[in-house]
């Protein structure tokens, strides 16, 4: 018995543990997100994918355990089986597992969490964007600059935020108002805006293109009009940009 429910258990562990730990994201469908354009978006893909494969693992089991008992173990005539209780090493192993199954996951997602909110150190050359959130709409402050340029949005016109392809930007996000959320889906990572405080974190965009931004924090009347563009453009180019956009209004 306690040979059976050791290879049970490790017949539901090790392909988790493997799966999780050498899949590779682009050998596997995207399920469901969009595609990466930065550094920190692939490993967050590679996290809901390893999450979707350790569910299908765990689920094939189950399914398998399931189709196995109702096969094999449906009701033969009118004898009643055996009747057991108190099984210990198969209490334990329900115990077990899904701690194991948790545990593994939470490994995972706290490594991933940590690797993508980590912030360069000082001196470290960045680009730092300052972005404000504003009943209903953004601005952003590229602090790049000398004369920190200002771009402020307005709900009835969308804003557009320049990025440096291939360079890293950190983002400092504060709100004027209520809380908002700074939400690009192709990121794959948003982050709260919260009144009286400066939350921060880096990304390096990846891809050439024009992205939609937009608030994912239930703000108010106008919630739904919080959008804005974000830009990938060559990083020979984007100073240049930035500067063209001294003095404008959006
Ligand atoms: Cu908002």
């Amino acid at each position: 018995m306690r040979n059976r429910s050791r290879s049970l258990a490790a017949l539901l562990v090790a392909p988790l543990v493997l799966v999780l730990s050498s899949c590779s994201a682009s050998e596997l469908p995207r399920l469901g997100l969009p595609e990466a354009v930065t550094d920190n978006g692939h490993r967050t893909l590679s996290l809901w994918q390893g999450s979707w494969v350790a569910a299908l693992v765990v689920g094939a089991f189950v399914w398998g355990l399931i189709i196995w008992s109702v096969i094999f173990h449906r009701r033969r005539g009118e004898h009643i089986p055996a009747q057991t209780k108190y099984n210990v090493p198969i209490e334990i192993l329900y115990t077990v597992v899904p701690f194991l199954i948790v545990a593994v996951l939470f490994y995972f997602t706290a490594r991933d969490e940590s690797a993508i909110t980590k912030i360069s150190p000082k001196g470290t050359a960045v680009h730092v964007i300052h972005v404000n959130g504003i009943r209903w709409s953004w601005q952003f402050t590229y602090e790049d600059l000398p004369a920190n340029t200002v771009v402020t949005g307005t709900p009835e016109h969308a804003p557009t935020l320049y990025l440096p392809l291939g360079e890293r930007v950190r983002f400092d996000l504060t709100t004027t108002d209520v809380n908002h959320s700074f939400w690009v889906p192709s990121f794959l990572m948003k982050m709260d805006m919260i009144a009286g405080r400066t939350n921060q974190f880096e990304v390096t965009p990846e891809k050439l293109g024009t992205y939609a931004g937009k608030c994912a924090e239930l703000c108010g009347r106008d919630h739904s009009l919080m959008l804005f563009n974000v830009k990938v453009v060559p990083a020979a180019e984007y100073m240049q940009i930035v500067n063209t956009l001294k003095g404008s209004a959006a």
